[in-house]
């Protein structure tokens, strides 16, 4: 803007007043940058997304009249080598829908004890499938075949027989260890013997399909659904996809409506879903490799426990030895504009994504050390 009637020398002080005002603004937003690590899914859309939704093509989903989401779940079923798919509001959606396709009430989900389905979907697999989760320890978080056979209760009159397994892969709070393929293999053939239908919540699959250098064929090969969000490291606003046998998808459409998953014009969203499924997996690398940086940082703080060879993919969990200190440490980073997420007393959660670079995490990992070793010698991580 010109400053038209001035005299040199006010113009001269206004165009002073207005370079201090740019770089007291640039300085306020670097105090001000946030490096949100509680989750992968806190990616904002980027504008290529932007764009697609704003141009979608449109119609109600309901009626199954979308072309863009109907051209999503065709993308999806093709990636992952099955008839047909869903696209669905939500990964717990997703994986609710599947336990309700997969079993009969009265029945038991074996999954492992830190499994999501177990934790955070608020019981729905008692409440909409009226089953049970038989929970599973595996050390590492890994569950293999011997741990499932230890746990498969058959059909008879004295206990509840069960109906489903049910694998994580990544398995996120097992600090997003990978299930290989040796170990899938045989769950596969396990499961088949006993004649028992196999979920995978692969909320983290693409994740899981790099760090393997394995496709999402082989990956998923034997399990009757995959669930996987476009909405964590694929970096969709909103999403998830469901796959699975022709007639098993018609049957999640119907469970789908009764959840109030109906969601009509949502092409806007699977418009953003199609890049996020054709991009996302590009750049997970960048991810893991982020993970790793601060895990190695982390590893090398005094007062903290952490396991190296638990850090395969994009989440790091870690542990302050004094068994205490997690959600204080927490707001203390906060202020620091980094945020992270607390999982238990002594337990702490990072995820790496796309909305965080390396140059972040270097300040992270920063932040973090710092208030860890004050936190230690000010004895309250002691
Ligand atoms: N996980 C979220 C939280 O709910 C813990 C996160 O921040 O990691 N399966 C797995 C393995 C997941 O990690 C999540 C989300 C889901 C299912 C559910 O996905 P949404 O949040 O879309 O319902």
């Amino acid at each position: 803007m010109d400053f038209p009637g001035l005299d040199v020398f006010t113009e001269r002080r206004c165009r002073h007043f207005r370079e201090e005002e740019r770089s007291h603004r640039e300085r306020i937003n670097s105090l001000a940058k946030i490096v949100d690590l509680r989750s992968d899914t806190v990616t904002k859309p980027t504008l290529e997304m932007r764009a697609a939704m704003a141009a979608a093509e449109v119609g109600d989903d309901v009626y199954g009249e979308d072309p863009t989401v109907n051209l999503l779940e065709r993308r999806a079923a093709e990636v992952f080598g099955r008839e047909a798919a869903l696209f669905v509001p939500t990964g717990t959606m997703g994986n609710q829908i599947a336990i309700r396709t997969l079993t009969q009430p009265g029945q038991e989900v074996i999954a492992e004890s830190r499994a999501h389905i177990l934790d955070f979907e608020m019981a729905t697999t008692a409440v909409f499938s009226g089953c049970l989760i038989r929970a599973v320890r595996a050390e590492g978080g890994i569950l293999t075949w011997k741990h499932i056979a230890q746990a498969i209760t058959p059909y008879g009159a004295f206990r509840a027989a069960t109906g489903l397994i049910e694998i994580e892969n990544t398995a996120n709070l097992a600090g997003g260890r990978v299930s290989d393929l040796q170990v899938l293999e045989e769950i596969v053939a396990g499961a088949s013997s006993h004649k028992l239908p196999l979920h995978l919540d692969g909320a983290r699959i693409f994740n899981a399909a790099v760090a393997l250098g394995a496709g999402m064929k082989a990956l998923t090969r034997g399990f009757d659904t995959v669930m996987f969000c476009l909405s964590k490291g694929l970096g969709a606003p909103v999403g998830s996809m469901l796959v699975g046998s022709a007639e098993r998808m018609a049957r999640a459409r119907v469970f789908r409506k009764a959840l109030g998953g109906g969601m009509r014009q949502a092409g806007v969203l699977a418009a953003a879903g199609l890049i996020a499924l054709e991009e996302g997996p590009k750049r997970l690398q960048d991810d893991h490799a982020n993970a790793r940086l601060l895990a190695e940082a982390l590893a090398h703080t005094e007062g903290v426990t952490i396991d190296l060879t638990s850090v395969e993919t994009n989440i790091v969990i870690f542990r302050l030895t004094a068994g205490k200190g997690a959600a204080g440490l927490v707001t203390r980073l906060k202020a620091r504009g980094v945020l992270a997420g607390a999982f238990g007393p002594d337990a702490i959660r990072l995820v790496t994504h796309r909305d965080v670079s390396r140059g972040d995490c270097i300040d992270a990992a920063e932040a973090l050390t710092e208030e860890i070793e004050a936190g230690v010698k000010a004895n309250s991580l002691r």
